[in-house]
């Protein structure tokens, strides 16, 4: 594996590639073309301009997240064409430029959905928390206008307020769309897409749902082993691989992370490892927060999970996720340089000590 923090760009991130270069065995960043929408084509230039930049620093681009999806293509509406076609000149200036693993998603509407970015927790950091009886009081709407506010003034990924003005517009584009359609319009992408990933050898790793089910009627369908097995099987290309995230299929406590992880050998293509805290489990009162890394502040068996990773022969790009607000740093939330900083070398003394302690199966 290679360790990996995700960073915004100059223009956007409070932490810098400087800072990252000097956590502790991080070589790459996960980054992105952040000022782009969904559907337009990146060009050369700026991926180049974007790939100089991180390598003036000493770090290198391990990946990209996101390359985010059109809505188009999503809901399969006539015109999606046209974003595929502008998807694949993506990937291929992607190819044309070194860089192998894009990150996506394909949740409708909403990307990762939390009711609160700054819950104080018990040592008086904060971080990101959801809780079901929040989710059952609010509208769609107001989620957003809570959102927004506790940002520090950062635009989140997948929250973007010109997105988000369209909501109405959103919901009844995906009217008609249930989970069969979403996946047959997934499938629909994945064949067109397939053969510039084969030409570059680039590594399609699709996120998971956050939460990992249902939110406001909406159909969510990467989130647990069934499904992402049978999108696997779909499109039976190595290419079409995942993103493993620790924290998103771990909302849903009936997901087996560790097995799930070796039942996708081969096709895990990038890791996010977090953990998350879980106060109630009750379905209807699900209440969990974005604890930190360490297996005993959280509900996860954090060596389980990266040593599943180590005998998968697992070697693309590992993140640590979302990190809390620590030593009163003021960051986008869940991406300060501190907590994610520990995080990393966290995961880092984990893989050590397996690696010296076990023979790969
Ligand atoms: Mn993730």
């Amino acid at each position: 594996m290679e360790m990996t923090m995700r960073w915004f760009g100059s223009k956007f991130d409070t932490v810098t590639l400087k800072q990252i270069r000097q956590v502790p065995g991080v070589t790459g960043v996960i980054t992105t073309l952040y000022d782009t929408t969904p559907g337009e084509v990146w060009s050369r230039e700026k991926i180049k301009a974007l790939k100089d930049e991180v390598e003036a620093s000493g770090l290198h681009i391990s990946g990209i997240e996101s390359v985010n999806i059109h809505d188009a293509i999503k809901v399969g509406t006539p015109d999606r064409d046209l974003y595929i076609d502008n998807y694949i000149q993506t990937l291929e200036n992607l190819g044309l430029e070194g860089i192998h693993m894009v990150c996506y998603n394909f949740m409708p509407v909403f990307d990762w959905t939390r009711t609160e970015l700054a819950r104080k927790l018990a040592d008086g950091s904060t971080g990101l928390a959801y809780s079901q009886e929040a989710i059952d009081r609010i509208t769609p709407e107001n989620m957003f206008e809570e959102i927004s506010k506790d940002s520090n003034g950062a635009v989140l990924p997948g929250w973007e307020p010109e997105r988000m003005a369209k909501i109405k517009e959103l919901f009844e584009m995906y009217s008609t769309i249930d989970s069969e359609k979403l996946f047959a319009n997934l499938k629909y992408f994945l064949e067109r897409i397939m053969p510039v990933c084969d030409k570059y050898d680039i590594n399609m790793a699709i996120h998971p749902d956050d939460p990992a089910w249902s939110v406001f009627g909406l159909p969510r369908i990467i989130i647990n082993k069934a499904n992402i097995l049978r999108m696997m099987k779909m499109v039976d290309n190595p290419h079409n691989g995942v993103t493993f995230c620790s924290g998103s299929y771990g909302t849903n406590l009936e997901n087996d992370l560790p097995d799930m992880i070796r039942s996708l050998k081969g096709r895990i293509h990038f890791a996010h490892v977090r953990n998350l805290k879980f106060n109630c489990t009750e379905p209807g009162h699900l209440d969990f927060e974005e604890a930190p890394h360490l297996s005993r502040t959280g509900s996860f068996d954090m060596y389980e999970i990266m040593k599943a990773l180590y005998e998968i022969g697992f070697d693309g790009p590992i993140r640590p996720d979302h990190g809390r607000m620590i030593w009163d740093e003021v960051a986008m939330p869940g991406y300060g340089l501190y907590d994610r900083a520990l995080g990393a070398t966290y995961l880092n003394g984990l893989w050590e000590a397996i690696e010296k302690s076990s023979t790969r199966k």
